[in-house]
């Protein structure tokens, strides 16, 4: 029997409002993989679109949790972060990698912000605080947004050309000696998917799929959990970027029109033709 592979999603839970661990864990569990979590904050809604959300920092638990993991000597094969609360977090993330990385593939999605703005919450010192933590990383997986923010260039709007695409790829890879996925690539008005690079130098492919207009929350950990999934079933970075953007754009194409979208996309209805992609069924 194939040995079952582990991942550590280190993301909050927003208890209504599908994004970060309750988007992680059923998409990778889906995958076939056993997932921990440890939950960095808890929140009533996620923060894009509800007003008066609750906010319960669980950074203070972090510690005690992973000092126990670490005296039951447990491993993982990846170790996956995404929104963090703080920028406490993000140095007890580095010190995750540092503790828990070896021989695990360390995937920071940097979740900061959309549009060309940081969420709400989030400080200007944000940005090159994660920039730091995408240096650590085996595979990062920033919006436009994100890669500006974090290289401190202005946000330009789509469409992109190739050579700007490829620029700022480049420019990240500075920084960042790991693969690197961008997301939210629009070449022509019709298409959106991700741009791949296998590391600094490296060539860039693209994975991309026809436009579903509008702005859906929480697809952007949907397409990580879902490139996580298939980087773990040894596809390579290309056919997980394509993979992943498949799943994103059924799960939009999915979703019922009449459900307001802050609530998320129907990912559920959607896993068995990941599962399918996985070879899995
Ligand atoms: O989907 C990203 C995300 C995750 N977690 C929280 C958020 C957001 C985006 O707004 O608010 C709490």
């Amino acid at each position: 029997m194939k040995r079952q592979k582990t991942v550590m999603a280190i993301h909050d839970i927003s208890c209504v409002g599908k994004c970060s661990l309750t988007v992680a864990l059923p998409i990778l569990s889906a995958a076939g993989i056993e997932t921990s979590v440890l939950p960095t904050s808890l929140l009533s809604t996620h923060t894009g679109g509800f007003e008066g959300y609750t906010f319960l920092d669980l950074t203070g638990d972090l510690p005690r949790i992973l000092a126990h993991w670490a005296k039951l000597g447990i491993t993982f094969d990846a170790i996956y972060s995404g929104y963090l609360g703080s920028r406490a977090q993000i140095a007890m993330v580095e010190s995750i990698f540092a503790t828990f990385g070896q021989g695990a593939l360390k995937m920071v999605d940097p979740v900061m912000g959309d549009n060309g703005r940081l969420y709400g919450g989030f400080s200007p010192e944000f940005p090159p605080e994660m920039l730091h933590l995408c240096t650590k990383a085996d595979v990062l997986v920033p919006n436009f947004t994100e890669a500006t923010l974090m290289l401190g260039v202005p946000y330009q709007e789509p469409p992109y050309t190739k050579a700007y695409v490829e620029r700022l790829m480049d420019r990240l890879s500075e920084h960042c000696p790991g693969k690197i996925v961008l997301t939210g690539v629009m070449l022509d008005p019709d298409h959106l998917g991700a741009a791949v690079m296998e590391g600094p130098g490296g060539l860039v492919e693209y994975a991309s799929n026809p436009i579903i207009l509008g702005y859906y929350h929480g697809t952007g950990d949907v397409f990580a959990s879902a490139l996580l999934s298939a980087l773990l079933s040894d596809k390579s970075l290309r056919d997980s970027a394509q993979i992943a953007a498949d799943f994103t754009a059924r799960s939009i194409a999915l979703s019922d029109p009449q459900r307001e979208r802050r609530y998320g996309v129907r990912f559920e209805a959607a896993l068995p033709e990941l599962m399918k992609a996985l070879d899995l069924v």
